[in-house]
């Protein structure tokens, strides 16, 4: 019996009442105060995870409707949210169901939890962080059968840390994706630290092995802080996802609370104009956009205008992936740092470099290429669900030394979330019994 029903009967003798959404929500207008105590008291005695609340406001809620605009301002109010905060987070919602045309608990919970999440500053918190962590780990699977597997085998397979071992080691990485220099370097890497901790086992390279992924991961603290507008220029080659992310980190920075404004500085295709608006549309963004062949450098001009004037918090540029040469697109994008810069000092604040993880080491190429000409602050590593070729996140972060800032796990809008190396080594390398209980 659901929680609702169970409530239900301390006030309404009919237990077989048929329990219709319309029904209990008059029923819940009619006695609020005794089902908002029992709610209250279900929430206060829960253990406190953002997860299990939504649980608890959802036990008896099947789809969109009033039910579910009364839950979510209760689960709101009840921790501390302003009405007119609780109210646009609803509203927000309720507006962005109808365009994805959701309906059924089923199909946005996952979406709700999410900007629950956000607009409460939970995602740090340990429930949010272990939801990531499934998903992360889900999201890895065949990267982790490629590498753990072997790994395995290799480290049950010698006795001893001979030349052989480090020579089939340095052909396993390289066959995960990882590339030759990198391959070489993080053996010559893990060979030091065996010799430095009086390590002779093989099974014991595992732990050694992860503490140097994470290691890699590691980038030194940065300023983060900037002059609003902030300013993020999205670069990459064509097809990596850079228009699907931006609207990902859009929808995060409109979940924060943040103004934000879209610019279209991809004007080599119509389609291209066309998708960004769509997105910008979805998610609940301005959008500033020329027409098809316009010049990229007078899109961004006027949009950072726009954004300065506007008071908006962050202005996300969009670029073409693909322009006749080289060349061109290197041009392009130096001229569209200038003007950027120009009207605004600082911006780019953030160029943020998309490389797909299914094309492996491409993906290093056009680091190099992208890095050498056009400045990158951090990478964006899409397309990490259900390839085996995850492994090259440690050859560009190994290779460039550049902060892997999101991984996108997926083709949805709370797809895309903040890299943890910690956590990816966890993944890859993680002990048997964890990786039990992940599988189980
Ligand atoms: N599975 C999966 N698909 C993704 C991810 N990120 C993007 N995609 C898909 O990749 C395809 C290309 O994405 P776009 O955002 O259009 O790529 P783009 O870099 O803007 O492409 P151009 O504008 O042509 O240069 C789309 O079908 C996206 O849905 C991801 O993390 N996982
Ligand atoms: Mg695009």
């Amino acid at each position: 019996m659901g929680f609702f029903s169970s409530i239900k009967k301390l006030w309404n003798k009919d237990d077989d009442a048929p329990q219709q959404e319309a029904s209990l929500s008059q029923d819940a207008a009619a006695t609020p105060s005794l089902e908002d105590d029992a709610l209250t008291l279900r929430l206060r005695e829960a253990e406190p995870r953002l997860s299990i609340w939504l649980g608890i406001i959802l036990e008896d809620v099947d789809k969109a409707g009033d039910l579910l605009w009364e839950r979510l301002a209760f689960l709101l109010h009840s921790l501390g949210t302003a009405e007119e905060e609780s109210a646009r987070f609803i509203d927000d919602f309720k507006g962005w169901l109808e365009r994805m045309e959701y309906v059924h608990v089923d199909e946005f919970r996952s979406e709700l939890q999410y900007r629950l999440a956000l607009a409460l500053e939970l995602e740090d918190e340990e429930d949010e962080r272990s939801r990531l962590f499934l998903k992360l780990s889900q999201s890895l699977t065949r990267t982790r059968e490629q590498f753990s597997r072997q790994i395995n085998a290799l480290f049950s397979g010698h006795t001893e840390l001979d030349d052989q071992f480090w020579e089939e080691l340095e052909e396993l990485f390289i066959m995960a994706d990882l590339g030759y220099e990198p391959a070489l370097q993080l053996v010559e890497r893990l060979k030091e630290r065996a010799l430095q901790k009086g390590i002779t086992s093989p099974k014991d390279v595992r732990d050694l092995l992860r503490e140097e992924i994470e290691e890699i991961f590691r980038t030194p603290r940065r300023i983060t802080t900037v002059n609003p507008p902030e300013v993020v220029l999205m670069i990459g080659v064509n097809g990596v996802g850079k228009t699907t992310t931006i609207a990902k980190l859009a929808h995060r920075a409109r979940m924060q609370g943040k103004k934000v404004l879209i610019a279209a500085a991809d004007t080599f295709r119509a389609a291209a104009v066309e998708q960004l608006k769509v997105w910008a549309d979805r998610v609940g963004a301005d959008f500033h956009a020329k027409t098809t062949g316009a010049d990229p450098a007078a899109v961004a001009f006027e949009a950072v205008e726009m954004a300065v004037n506007g008071n908006y918090d962050i202005l996300f540029v969009d670029t073409a992936g693909r322009l006749q040469t080289k060349v061109n697109l290197m041009d392009e994008l130096t001229k569209i740092r200038q003007v950027l810069g120009k009207k605004h000092p600082g911006a780019p604040h953030r160029s943020l470099l998309v490389i797909d993880a299914t094309t492996g080491q491409n993906a290093l190429s056009q680091t190099k290429l992208f890095k050498e000409a056009a400045g990158i602050d951090e990478l964006i590593l899409t397309k990490l669900d259900g390839t085996a070729k995850g492994g090259v996140a440690i050859a560009v972060a190994m290779q460039y030394a550049l902060p892997i800032s999101y991984v996108g796990l997926g083709e949805k809008l709370e797809d895309l979330r903040p890299f943890n190396g910690d956590d990816f080594a966890r993944i890859l390398l993680g002990e048997k019994e964890e990786m039990e209980d992940l599988t189980a």
